[in-house]
């Protein structure tokens, strides 16, 4: 049977990273051709991303890809971060990265002018700090802005740099606060109270829209066709991951597990009511026409923080998870959906802090921090599932992790032991895959989404974990007040 070859550009918050992938009615297999770390800058002007290197680092990647010779590229990335262009198409400035404190007062104080259940009802998004509608806000009358003709968010700017054309792709725009949920179009009035004009924000495109092809500099940088086009996948990292979600049924839950963890459902309409408004769900879209109700949880963020401050990198995860095993269990939790652990530096001693704060005690050594933080994560990833079923009137028989944290036994585990629920576990790679199979669509024609999840499960294979009681569990999430 027939089969085509695909390139997805994955850019996390830790790393970038180029995939290859053939394709078919029953075919999938996946070679990784690049992989480059994702260092922020901190300059005078706040946390930015490192725009230029993450090009760099694309182009690498698909100069390696070029011996497949993949019939199209695709281009995800982490959600609601942008770069403005000004009237010749030029980037006014690095796109500041999502953890910067700017947007610290003008959030509050947008939410406080428009509304907070009046913002929910337009946008149906749960409160981040950093919601493009809020970066904007906090922008207003900068230079930059006055001067700025086109907004794009990342991946859509990277795609323009590739092709020359512009863009919106909605599973990404759906992230900014600015798409109205109802209409699936972008808000006048939202724009308009951020502070913008709507004509800004451009076109919108579907997954598996074509966004043109390769312009001459690019592809003789990186030695691809000429003719290879780039494609519009569901950009949104997230919305790509849960598109590659192996379930074999409907019932199913969803933790897409790396920096962040999104745990939710898949459903067919938003759920905007006052309940789920107040529990702070957000309805995000996904591919064809889905809605991604789910909750942003601080996920391996935590982890990632505590091993760059210990001077350390993810090579030392595997002897720091032994001795998390073997420390002791439930000794100290925190609210792992707590904002207060966004901003980057200090994360042990702020881990402490509220510890002591707190009255419990503060684990000794490295392993017991670490249980504290895998273990509290378990139980956010418990309380969001279960609220997001309860909110939206839903009920799962199993729970899909997917990304980096598949890779970490205890979470895995630990998820499953919370919820008294099997957890399958993989692919790790979920957002590539999901990136993949957008772009291969028209290479499989009739073939239903549950056929694709069908395709990623029998080509990776997920590792189930059985649950063990929940008695302790239930226990440890009462401390934290949670469900
Ligand atoms: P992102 O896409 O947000 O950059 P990933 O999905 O790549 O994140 O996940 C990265 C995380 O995966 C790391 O922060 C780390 O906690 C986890 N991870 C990576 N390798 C291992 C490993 N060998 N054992 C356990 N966890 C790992
Ligand atoms: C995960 C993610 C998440 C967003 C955050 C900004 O990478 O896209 O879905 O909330 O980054």
């Amino acid at each position: 049977s027939h089969s085509d070859v695909f390139a997805a550009v994955d850019l996390g918050a830790s790393s970038g990273r180029v995939v290859v992938g053939r394709v078919g009615p029953d075919e999938l297999a996946l070679t990784e051709v690049h992989r480059f770390p994702n260092r922020p800058l901190r300059l005078p002007s706040g946390l930015h991303w490192d725009i230029g290197g993450l090009y760099n680092g694309v182009l690498d990647g698909l100069r390696a890809a070029a011996g497949h010779a993949p019939r199209s590229v695709g281009i995800d990335s982490w959600a609601v971060d942008y770069g403005l262009l000004d009237d010749s198409g030029a980037l006014l400035g690095l796109p500041h990265h999502y953890r910067d404190t700017r947007t610290d007062g003008a959030a509050p104080a947008f939410v406080e002018r428009f509304g907070a259940a009046e913002l929910y009802a337009r946008n149906g998004l749960q409160y981040l700090p950093f919601n493009t509608v809020f970066q904007l806000a906090a922008a207003r009358g900068t230079a930059q802005l006055r001067s700025a003709h086109a907004l794009l968010l990342i991946p859509d700017l990277l795609g323009y740099w590739l092709t020359g054309e512009r863009g919106a792709e909605v599973t990404n725009a759906s992230t900014t606060g600015l798409l109205d949920v109802a209409t699936r179009r972008w808000s006048a009035p939202l724009a308009e109270a951020a502070g913008i004009d709507v004509a800004l924000l451009g076109e919108l495109r579907a997954p598996g829209e074509r966004i043109g092809t390769l312009l001459p500099g690019p592809a003789e940088h990186t030695g691809l066709a000429a003719g290879t086009e780039v494609a519009a996948v569901a950009s949104h990292d997230t919305a790509s991951a849960v598109a590659a979600v192996p379930a074999r049924t409907e019932r199913f839950g969803y933790v897409s597990c790396g920096t962040w963890s999104l745990a939710g459902l898949e459903l067919g309409a938003p759920v905007t009511t006052e309940a789920a408004r107040a529990a702070n769900f957000t309805n995000e879209l996904g591919v064809e026409g889905t809605t991604r109700f789910l909750r942003n949880i601080m996920g391996l963020w935590l982890v990632q923080e505590c091993l760059r401050d210990w001077g350390l990198d993810d090579s030392a995860l595997p002897g720091l998870m032994e001795e998390a095993g073997s420390a002791p269990a439930f000794a100290a939790l925190i609210d792992a959906g707590d904002p207060r652990y966004l901003v980057p530096g200090g994360m042990p001693a702020r881990i402490a802090e509220h510890l002591r704060a707190t009255g419990q005690p503060v684990p000794e050594d490295r392993g017991g921090l670490l249980r504290c933080v895998l273990e509290s994560l378990a139980l956010a990833h418990r309380d969001t599932l279960r609220r997001a079923c309860a909110l939206a009137g839903r009920d799962i028989e199993v729970v899909h992790l997917v990304g980096g944290g598949a890779r970490n036994e205890l979470l895995c585990q630990w998820t499953a032991d919370a919820l008294g629920l099997p957890v399958e576990a993989g692919p790790v790679e979920a957002t590539a895959i999901g990136n993949l199979v957008v772009q291969a669509r028209a290479a499989l024609p009739g073939a239903s989404h549950g056929d694709l999840r069908r395709l990623v499960h029998a080509a990776e294979r997920p590792r189930r974990y059985e649950p063990a009681g929940t008695a302790g569990w239930d226990a440890a999430a009462a401390r934290l007040d949670l469900e």
